[in-house]
């Protein structure tokens, strides 16, 4: 097992990864930038380290700064978290070529299925369903009209660099879908420096359910059960929640058996979700996410699995200590992810001192946060400030126990989302587990 671990992110995932090292024994070091020097979840951590200026781009994006920090604090892994450089193949690669184990897949493998359209072709190939679309790249006008006339309109374009839902156009017809066809290559290049687009049909308000999976690298991949991720806005999940109260019991192994055969294809090791889009009775695969997420939480309460402890194991070339049959979900978790934004004002960032702070608690609440009465938080990073958690026997209880929970949260001096999910945890459509990926626009626009 290793014997310190550097964590290579901020905030809330970077406090959940060193109380799981904490707890197997292992030290930890965090790094910080000048903008969160002082923090008080760095003190949580054995040692920390300063990597630079505020701009994520010279600090918690720096490989260079997070390299030279690991060789001279002399750590046998890096844990990335997500966001920043936890997908980045390269910064994978370069912590192995330093000999620094990178905790999360393979680079390889981190390359082929950060590549959308690669990604889709592993799953096709692996026979997992897949939305109606093109093989592979469309690599000119015609290519992509001959595709759109096979499967119908409306279409939407994909960039095979993007992931998150950017670089996407619908197109309902064969002139827009022309124009769209160079304006998604355009915007793809600008953003990625890679123009390489896909096509599917495109499915209207579908739902959006993930499997989460761990895999050893030794022959044993699991999956943990779903997670319901349907309430979004701009590709930003609010709320999630597992089992998924949308699909059946049938489809839900079967989602998990293809998952699990994605990542058997993929060669993959570690934590990891495939996202799925579920339309009537079908499902189809869309992406895979090569890290923990935000929402891993909901998964551990129904499961009773330590995803960061299990990924750090297996990073460490230890054995899944369980299979398929040890996992068992039980009960029902709901997640609030709460963010410093103003919800009536476009979800505008709301930086700025915390005044009052006062922490929900009791049965079944868990509460993932780095900030406290007196934390600033800073205009710099992404505005997640607490992961609100519950679990219970029942869907139901949960809702119950989630707007108890809520009600009991207190955060002053800067907007936050809670207002907003005091609401949503109330609204009759979310309460019969009736809503897909228009749901929270349409409840916005009254
Ligand atoms: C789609 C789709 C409809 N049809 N693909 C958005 C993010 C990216 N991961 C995939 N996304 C979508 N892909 C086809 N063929 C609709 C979306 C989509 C969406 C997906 C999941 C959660 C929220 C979403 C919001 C808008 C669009």
């Amino acid at each position: 097992m290793f014997h310190r671990i550097l964590v290579a992110n901020r905030g809330e995932i970077a406090l959940r990864v060193i109380r799981a090292a904490r707890e197997m024994g292992i030290d930890t070091v965090a790094v910080y930038s000048k903008a969160d020097e002082g923090a008080a979840y760095l003190e949580l951590a054995d040692e920390r380290i300063c990597i630079g200026p505020g701009p994520s781009s010279q600090s918690y994006l720096s490989i260079p700064s997070i390299i030279a920090a690991a060789e001279v604090v002399d750590v046998d892994a890096i844990h990335p978290g997500y966001g920043f450089l936890s997908e980045n193949a390269e910064f994978a690669q370069t912590c192995r070529d330093h000999g620094i184990e990178f905790i999360g897949p393979e680079a390889e493998t981190m390359r082929k299925l950060g590549d959308k359209a690669t990604a889709r072709d592993i799953a096709k190939q692996a026979k997992v369903p897949v939305v109606p679309g093109s093989d592979g790249l469309v690599q000119d006008e015609k290519a992509i009209v001959e595709v759109a006339e096979r499967i119908g309109y409306p279409v939407l374009i994909k960039a095979t660099a993007g992931g998150g839902g950017r670089g996407m156009r619908v197109a309902n017809g064969r002139i827009a879908l022309v124009n769209a066809w160079h304006q998604a290559r355009a915007e793809a290049q600008a953003a990625f420096g890679e123009s390489g687009v896909y096509v599917e049909k495109y499915l209207e308000r579908p739902r959006h359910v993930e499997i989460q999976i761990l895999a050893d690298g030794r022959g044993r991949i699991v999956y943990l059960g779903e997670r319901e991720c349907s309430v979004q806005r701009r590709h930003q999940k609010l709320v999630e929640e597992g089992p998924s109260p949308g699909i059946n019991d049938s489809m839900r192994r079967a989602m998990g058996r293809a998952a699990v055969k994605l990542a058997k294809a993929a060669g993959y090791k570690g934590a990891g979700t495939c996202e799925f889009l579920v339309a009537g009775k079908e499902f189809y695969f869309i992406e895979v996410n090569c890290r923990i997420q935000v929402e891993h939480p909901v998964t551990e309460l129904i499961t009773g699995i330590d995803i960061v402890r299990e990924q750090i194991r297996v990073a460490a070339g230890e054995k899944l200590s369980f299979d398929q049959g040890d996992v068992k979900v039980k009960g029902h978790a709901i997640e609030a992810r709460i963010n410093a934004e103003d919800p009536a004002r476009g979800f505008r960032p709301s930086p700025g001192l915390i005044t009052r702070f006062i922490a929900p608690g009791g049965p079944g609440v868990r509460l993932d946060t780095h900030v406290h009465a007196g934390y600033k938080v800073p205009p710099n990073y992404d505005s997640l400030l607490a992961k609100l958690i519950v679990h219970a026997p029942t869907r139901q209880a949960a809702l119950d126990r989630m707007a108890r929970a809520l009600d009991e949260f207190t955060i002053e001096g800067i907007k936050t989302t809670i207002p907003l999910h005091r609401e949503i945890v109330r609204n009759a459509f979310f309460r019969k587990g009736d809503y897909d990926t228009g749901f929270l626009d349409e409840y916005l626009a009254g």
